[in-house]
């Protein structure tokens, strides 16, 4: 992740004269030290959308999963995604899809993504109401997490759709750390970081 983080500054400093910011997650299972996941997140100055690109594994195939920014941090060693909190909701919005304007969202609402048949998300985002830069909007030092269903958007008409897309359990989890510090959990796999920094030099190169 260090190697990562100095090509993407170098770049950056090619591009616009500034580091852009990046942060990690890694995720694990709820409860458990499980690691199935790694996503990377850049952003490459204020004006631009966050990119979150990484993958996710051992999941069922062909599932739907509601995906969100929680709002808090998990202590170390914690391993409870249910002490995430509830959404990241700076403005006290109601809940809905990604695709919602910053008023019928919550910033932290990323909405689904789609295991294939082999049961791998290969996530690839591009984000602009989620921030690294801006302090209110900022998902540094919050936690990831993928439940167990889809998120209805806010409309299912179920009793939570408005706060969490009634999206069923957490199943997953992980803190979005802006260091480059290695967390507690282990990186999922030297191969997945091998994929990661592969696929951010075709799209940053
Ligand atoms: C997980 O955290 C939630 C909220 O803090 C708490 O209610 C629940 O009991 C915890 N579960 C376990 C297994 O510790
Ligand atoms: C952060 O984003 C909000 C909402 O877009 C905006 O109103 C605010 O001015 C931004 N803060 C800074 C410091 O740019
Ligand atoms: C993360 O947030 C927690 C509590 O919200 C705080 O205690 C901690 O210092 C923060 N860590 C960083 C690196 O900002
Ligand atoms: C999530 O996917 C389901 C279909 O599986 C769809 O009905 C729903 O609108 C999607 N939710 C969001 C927030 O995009
Ligand atoms: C969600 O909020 C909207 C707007 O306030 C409301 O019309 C709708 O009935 C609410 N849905 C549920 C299931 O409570
Ligand atoms: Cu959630
Ligand atoms: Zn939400």
């Amino acid at each position: 992740m260090k190697l990562i983080f100095i090509t993407l500054c170098l770049l950056s400093l090619v591009h616009t004269k500034h580091c852009s910011l990046v942060a990690t997650a890694n995720l694990h299972i709820d409860s458990a030290q499980v690691g199935i996941g790694t996503l990377l997140f850049h952003q490459r100055d204020p004006a631009s959308p966050v990119r979150i690109v990484g993958i996710i594994d051992g999941l069922k195939s062909n599932t739907v999963h509601g995906f969100h920014v929680h709002r808090d941090p998990l202590v170390t060693g914690q391993l409870n995604c249910t002490a995430a909190g509830p959404h990241f909701n700076p403005y006290n919005t109601l809940h809905g899809p990604r695709e919602a304007d910053i008023k019928n969202r919550h910033v932290g609402d990323l909405g689904n993504l789609t295991a294939n048949e082999n049961g791998i998300i290969v996530v690839e985002i591009s984000d602009a109401i989620i921030d690294l830069y801006n302090a209110t909007r900022s998902i540094a030092n919050r936690t990831i997490v993928l439940h167990a269903i889809r998120d209805d958007g806010g409309k299912g008409g179920f009793p939570d759709s408005n706060t969490t897309g009634n999206a069923g359990a957490r199943i997953a989890c992980g803190v979005i750390s802006a260091t480059m510090e290695e967390s507690e959990v282990k990186p999922y796999s030297p191969k997945v970081a091998t994929m990661i920094t592969d696929f951010l030099q075709k799209l940053f190169l």
